[in-house]
């Protein structure tokens, strides 16, 4: 049932009609304010995290410009951590470019990609099975991230998404959907995480960001976020308004960059090199109960979970 409704969210944008937008608006809402939320927000406060000064500076950091990025190796000291994540990643690039190749060949494809968004290739896509064997997975529930992505978001945030993309150059095409400027329609109460997996320079479609643009930033009123508002703004304007306000994460493989997607952002416009990533995102109860959809479902299989770990997997 929750999954119908969910994935009745992801479409509701494109297909809804003015009653189905108020309700899925009215039930946002009503989560956020009142029920959902308040519990998490409850929950929260009573055990609220203790976090080293690492991530007290990433948290003010997200508190005052809407992001902060940072070597992965400065927030997850256990370079075992790393070295796992980094030959799983090496493994999904390596079968990415073979596909790749396969299909140059005319061969039938066995990649994952999401219409709409064609350009990237997908580790995990929607509808995976995933357990606590996988560790990318493992990331977005480990507590360095976990405690952070709760104190941003000021209560015990739900793991949302995670996922391995590889986007292969795209030469002289046009920019498209996320690659232009936009805000997430999924929550206020956002926060993703993009790993890079290769070093990142302007011509492998780097990450960019409007610092301030979240809700509660100085410029959150420019075209407003809104439950199922209109996210995409008039590029030329978009320009104008914003006058070179925003950052571009030109950095090296193993950078963490955390980040409000509710604010202005765009990526992925790899040009003549591919860029390859890990992407998590943690966002409110309200959020699943009205506006997003998990990509993954978690199969628990045993292992001994915080009640803030349990709380995000649920
Ligand atoms: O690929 C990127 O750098 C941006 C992705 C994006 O827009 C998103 O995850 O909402």
């Amino acid at each position: 049932m929750h999954r119908t409704r969910t994935r009745f969210a992801a479409r509701v944008n494109r297909f809804a009609t003015g009653l189905e937008r108020r309700g899925v608006v009215a039930t946002y809402e009503f989560h956020d304010r009142l029920l959902a939320n308040r519990q998490s927000r409850r929950r929260f406060s009573h055990q609220p995290p203790a976090l080293d000064e690492v991530q007290q500076g990433v948290l003010e950091r997200l508190r005052s410009e809407g992001y902060a990025s940072l070597p992965f190796s400065e927030l997850v000291a256990d370079r075992e951590v790393w070295r796992e994540l980094e030959a799983d990643a090496a493994e999904f690039v390596g079968a990415t470019e073979a596909g790749l190749a396969n299909e140059r060949e005319g061969g039938e494809s066995q990649l994952r990609r999401r219409a709409g968004k064609e350009f990237v290739v997908r580790k995990y896509s929607w509808g995976i099975p995933l357990a606590l064997d996988d560790p990318w997975l493992r990331l977005g529930i480990n507590a360095r991230l976990l405690d952070l992505a709760n104190a941003y978001l000021e209560m015990w945030a739900k793991l949302e998404y995670v996922d391995l993309w590889y986007t292969p150059p795209a030469g002289a095409d046009e920019r498209r959907s996320s690659q232009r400027w936009h805000r997430d329609f999924n929550d206020r109460h956002l926060l993703k995480a993009f790993i890079y997996l290769v070093d990142v320079d302007a011509e492998t479609g780097p990450f960019e960001y409007v610092p301030r643009s979240a809700p509660g930033g100085e410029l959150d009123a420019l075209w407003p976020w809104r439950p199922l508002g209109e996210n995409y703004p008039p590029e030329d304007e978009f320009a104008d308004r914003t006058d070179g306000r925003s950052v571009t994460f030109t950095a090296p493989k193993g950078t963490i960059i955390f980040c409000n997607t509710s604010g202005f952002h765009r990526g992925g416009f790899a040009t003549r090199k591919p860029r390859a990533l890990a992407t998590l995102t943690w966002d409110s109860p309200a959020s699943l109960k009205a506006l997003s959809e998990r990509n993954y479902v978690y199969t628990p299989n045993g292992s001994t979970l915080s009640e803030a770990q349990r709380y995000a997997l649920a």
